[in-house]
């Protein structure tokens, strides 16, 4: 017998009313298999109304946006919304198991929800399993009707956004071993006019890789990061770690001419073998002579100190539009080691790759996140479920030690197998929590790109080594921090993360390489509802899928 087969219709109407300053974007999204052919391969992946990536969804500040989500696939499946639109609405935020119970094959779910974040590029993708890696597109948010893009008025640029083309650069097929530009291997080609200033918008789509990206001969302006306004910082190359995206402005001001986009993997982790391809677009000038384009000289895979150039020079636009100073007074601080682990065989199970018939594991201050299965993360504390999960998510390390000394790989079953626990973080409406990460080098040291969802967050120092509470703090950047919603936290360092708990329900935070994901990396924080309706979450929507 095969697996059951199911047909599933979904024809509501598409309704885009344009109304005024805010309007309703309505879509919907039939997931469903596609048969594609990448590399010479023919074969059967999910995908959303048969693209890939999936569509790309545009809505302006202050929208509403619906997606009606219909699973034509044979697989369980949620949908995540990078951002914080989710705010007082975490129904709509997707994590399997922690919002929500996975709509299941031939089950539709409508996510709802109001935009609340700043104009700039943010991206959708499917949170459970390893769907995300075909299940994903770009959300753009573009500025209200009658206000222009910021940069436009301060910068004076004359800037062409380029419609329809985020340039997302993931590992689509898996069991690829490609990295692609807008979903196709090389054959993304932008068409530019010398003497403009395009807005590119960069998302790394990829399962558990880094990226270089370098345009030949150009510099590129970083705008905003995460949809959130940095000042403007200019640079040859762009670091892009799984979930973060980058807004850049590129000025074609060279020579009328073709040249190469190029991205390639930045491996922080000192393993042998990973994805080492590059990848290429072309951009070329209009009226280009046909050569062929110039290549970028891309930085080493392993080029950790350009990697952290990019990400510590970055910082936020103070004073720009969304802008939020940093909270002062903390009310909660957590010290969280990340990083990997293992963990005793499963029984039935035969471990053979570990030590010891054990198997990988990752941890967050030695918890290794388990989903709970009856009931999600949210539900259970909504309606006050007990049994899915407890409160006393450590908020130190449990076991002091020289957190990133390669010396102590050599304890290497005293530290590191990890409980299986589903431990999360009891939050006071609108408390500020500061989280020191820091990583681990018990299995060795990386580079974990962590993303809080329902917040965004200052990232007020990072470094590397111990962290060391007598002298870092006087490192902080406490006037003008990038704004972020993922951070890589350095490999063998550490990042110091602010945020104030001002939205209400269950927020996973995780690493966002998917397979440290699937290994435990992740905690959740709930958060209790203000004193008044404008602070407290909404209820459930009537189709909120069931176990
Ligand atoms: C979808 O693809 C899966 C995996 O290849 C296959 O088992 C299933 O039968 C397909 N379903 C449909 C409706 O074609
Ligand atoms: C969505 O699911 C509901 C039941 O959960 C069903 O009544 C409805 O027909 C479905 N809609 C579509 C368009 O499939
Ligand atoms: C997806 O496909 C459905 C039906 O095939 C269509 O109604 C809908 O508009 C498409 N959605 C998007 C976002 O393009
Ligand atoms: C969205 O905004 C509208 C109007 O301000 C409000 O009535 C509604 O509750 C909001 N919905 C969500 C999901 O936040
Ligand atoms: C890329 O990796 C493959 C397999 O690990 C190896 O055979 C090849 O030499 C590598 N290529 C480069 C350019 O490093
Ligand atoms: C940028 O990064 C370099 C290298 O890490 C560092 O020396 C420099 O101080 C940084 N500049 C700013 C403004 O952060
Ligand atoms: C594995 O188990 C054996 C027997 O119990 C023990 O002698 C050995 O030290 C263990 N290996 C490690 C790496 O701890
Ligand atoms: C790492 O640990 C070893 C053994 O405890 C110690 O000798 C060494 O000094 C440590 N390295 C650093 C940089 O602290
Ligand atoms: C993690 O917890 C396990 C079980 O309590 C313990 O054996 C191990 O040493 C701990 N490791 C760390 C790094 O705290
Ligand atoms: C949140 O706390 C800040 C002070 O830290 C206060 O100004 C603000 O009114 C509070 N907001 C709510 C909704 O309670
Ligand atoms: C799909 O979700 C349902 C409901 O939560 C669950 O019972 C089932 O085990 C899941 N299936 C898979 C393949 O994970
Ligand atoms: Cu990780």
């Amino acid at each position: 017998m095969g697996r059951p087969v199911f047909f599933l219709v979904c024809n509501l109407a598409l309704l885009l009313a344009s109304i005024a300053s805010a309007a309703i974007v309505e879509h919907t999204f039939d997931v469903q298999n596609l048969t594609v052919t990448r590399l010479c391969h023919r074969q059967v992946i999910t995908a959303v109304n048969g693209s890939l990536p999936g569509p790309t969804i545009h809505v302006k500040e202050g929208d509403t946006l619906i997606v009606r989500v219909c699973n034509g696939s044979p697989y369980n499946l949620t949908i995540h919304w990078h951002g914080v639109f989710q705010k007082l609405s975490c129904w709509a935020d997707g994590p399997n198991m922690i919002t929500q119970c996975p709509i299941r094959p031939g089950h539709n779910y409508t996510y709802k929800f109001n935009i609340t974040d700043q104009e700039g590029t943010l991206w959708w993708h499917a949170h459970v399993s390893w769907l995300r890696a075909t299940v994903y597109g770009a959300l753009i948010i573009r500025p209200k009707k009658g206000h222009s893009y910021p940069f436009r008025e301060w910068w004076n640029g004359n800037v062409v956004d380029i419609e329809d083309q985020a340039i997302a650069t993931g590992i689509p097929p898996r069991d690829s071993d490609a990295f692609t530009i807008n979903g196709w291997p090389d054959t993304y080609k932008l068409i530019v006019e010398k003497g403009k200033t395009y807005l590119l918008r960069i998302i790394n789509a990829a399962l558990n890789n880094q990226l270089f990206y370098k345009i030949a001969n150009h510099k590129l302006k970083v705008v905003a990061v995460d949809a959130a306004y940095t000042k403007p910082y200019v640079t040859d190359v762009i670091v892009v770690a799984p979930g973060q995206t980058v807004d850049a402005l590129l000025t074609t001001d060279q020579h009328v001419g073709s040249y190469y986009m190029a991205a390639a993997a930045y491996i922080s982790a000192g393993i042998p073998t990973f994805p080492n391809t590059t990848t290429t677009g072309i951009v070329e000038y209009d009226g280009a002579s046909i050569e062929p384009p110039k290549m970028p000289k891309l930085p080493a895979f392993n080029d950790t100190p350009t990697a952290y150039k990019f990400s510590s020079n970055l910082t936020g636009l103070k004073g720009g539009p969304h802008w939020v100073d940093v909270p002062r007074i903390v009310n909660y601080r957590m010290f969280v080691t990340i990083g990997l682990g293992l963990e005793t065989c499963p029984k039935n199970m035969v471990c053979p790759a570990g030590p010891n018939n054990t198997r990988g594991s990752a941890s967050m201050n030695n918890q290794s996140f388990v989903l709970p299965t009856k009931f999600s993360v949210l539900q259970a504390f909504y309606y006050n479920i007990g049994g899915v999960f407890t409160t006393d998510f450590p908020a130190h390390p449990p076991v002091k030690f020289d957190y990133t000394n390669a010396s102590i790989n050599g304890n290497i079953l005293g530290l590191s197998l990890t409980p299986k626990v589903t431990k999360v973080t009891k939050l006071k409406f609108n408390s500020t929590v500061e989280m020191v990460l820091q990583n681990t080098a018990i299995l060795g040291v990386e580079n974990h790109p962590m993303h809080v969802h329902g917040f965004n967050f200052h990232v007020l120092a990072q470094g590397f080594g111990n962290y060391n509470p007598a002298i870092d703090p006087k490192k902080f950047n406490l006037v003008n921090p990038q704004v972020r919603n993922t951070i890589g936290v350095p490999a063998g360092g550490w990042a110091v993360i602010r945020f104030i708990a001002d939205n209400p329900g269950a927020w996973i935070m995780h690493c966002h390489l998917d397979v440290h994901l699937g290994w435990g990396l992740a905690t959740a924080f709930v958060v209790e509802n203000g004193p008044t309706p404008e602070t407290t979450l909404l209820p459930p929507p009537a189709d909120f899928p069931k176990c």
